[in-house]
């Protein structure tokens, strides 16, 4: 297998008939059918490589379970009708040859709309399909595990099939990372390739410019271990992310890089946690988020513990045991975007 290859369409197994049923539901709720197809894309941790890929430099990362799904019909009226499965995010529609990405109030719906231009534009779609659409997330957004881009890959496949059009995932990941910066963020294509890109049970070493992967095994015996902090950041709505871009990118330039890649790992080693990790580091853009750990799998019991007691529930944070499950998890590495029917 490469990374030319096409995403597949699957049917659902029986793992995942709970919650494409439960999307489909909901879709039927809102528009009074079954949806055609889905289309799903993961988040990421990276392992290693922070604020480098938009100067260049590889990263290895890994998808993770967690991902955002979209139940898909086409309609004949010419419009995209966007909807949410959590009422946190405001339903909205558009004609399919009328609509801006409005970077000034980025919205959750610029998202799909990055995806739906990529496609339409880079394949000169005269007359694209209009679409309902249901998104699920799982992916806690804005806390640097890049539901962002799993939202954009995900309506570029889903675009792409409604279109009954073919791109390879590599291509898919280029379109995708260039797309994304219509939202505002001058990111690199970390995200977007290894939501297309990535293969179960391995992280990926990806290169840039053009988009290139290599698989890694990971070392046997240990786990990764995701800790949200609970403190978000919205890439597109601060300045923050575009100024560290800016930054990274004159750093960069010269002897810089290698000052930057060794304030990573001292920071690595700062970060070393008493409960039993052999590391832990932000992953992401930062200015809250996530930090990954590796954990020898004999003390992840312990680790989890430890964490959960000093900064989730008696600790810093007054989290319930559900809240700090979704919060504290281990973590595999996950297969790639995928399209399903029933
Ligand atoms: P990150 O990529 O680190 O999660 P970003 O700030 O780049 O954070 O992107 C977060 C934005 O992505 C959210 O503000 C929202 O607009 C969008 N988003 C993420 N998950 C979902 C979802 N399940 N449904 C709708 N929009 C989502
Ligand atoms: P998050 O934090 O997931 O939005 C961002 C960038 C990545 C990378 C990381 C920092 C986008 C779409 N994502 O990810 O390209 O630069 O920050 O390593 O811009
Ligand atoms: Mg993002």
């Amino acid at each position: 297998m490469t990374d030319q290859e096409f995403v597949s369409v699957k049917t659902l197994d029986e793992k995942l008939k709970p919650r494409y049923h439960k999307i489909c539901q909901h879709f039927l709720k809102r528009f009074n059918a079954e949806p055609e197809f889905y289309a799903r894309a993961p988040g990421r941790v990276n392992i290693i490589g922070e604020h480098i890929d938009y100067s260049g430099y590889g990263v290895l990362p890994m998808a993770i379970e967690q991902d955002v799904a979209i139940a898909v019909s086409t309609n004949s009226s010419n419009t995209l009708q966007l909807a949410n499965s959590s009422s946190s995010f405001c339903e909205f529609s558009c004609p399919v040859d009328e609509y801006t990405i409005d970077k000034s109030n980025p919205k959750w719906f610029h998202y799909v709309l990055c995806g739906f231009r990529g496609i339409v534009e880079h394949l000169k779609v005269t007359t694209p399909r209009g679409m309902k659409v249901i998104v699920d997330g799982t992916i806690p957004p804005s806390s640097g595990l890049s539901s962002s881009s799993a939202l954009v890959c995900c309506a570029a496949l889903a675009t792409l099939h409604a279109n009954n059009l073919k791109m390879s995932k590599v291509e898919l990941a280029e379109l995708c990372a260039h797309y994304e910066k219509y939202i505002g963020t001058e990111g690199g294509g970390m995200d977007q390739s290894i939501s297309f890109m990535a293969k179960q049970g391995m992280a990926k070493f990806i290169e840039f410019n053009p988009i290139r992967g290599v698989d890694v095994k990971l070392p046997e015996g240990a786990v990764f271990v995701i800790a949200n902090s609970c403190v978000t950041a919205s890439k597109a709505v601060t300045s923050h992310f575009n100024t560290r871009v800016v930054e990274c990118r004159l750093a960069a330039q010269g002897t810089g890089m290698v000052v930057w890649v060794t304030m990573e790992i001292t920071s690595e080693s700062a970060c070393k946690m008493e409960a039993g990790a052999h590391g832990s580091r932000l992953t992401g853009a930062g200015w809250g988020g996530c930090t990954v750990s590796l954990v020898p799998a004999a003390s992840l019991q312990n680790f989890l513990q430890e964490v959960r007691k000093r900064y989730y529930m008696d600790g810093v944070l007054e989290l319930t045991e559900e809240e700090c499950t979704r919060a504290l998890f281990p973590t595999a590495p996950g297969v790639g975007a995928q399209l399903y029917v029933h």
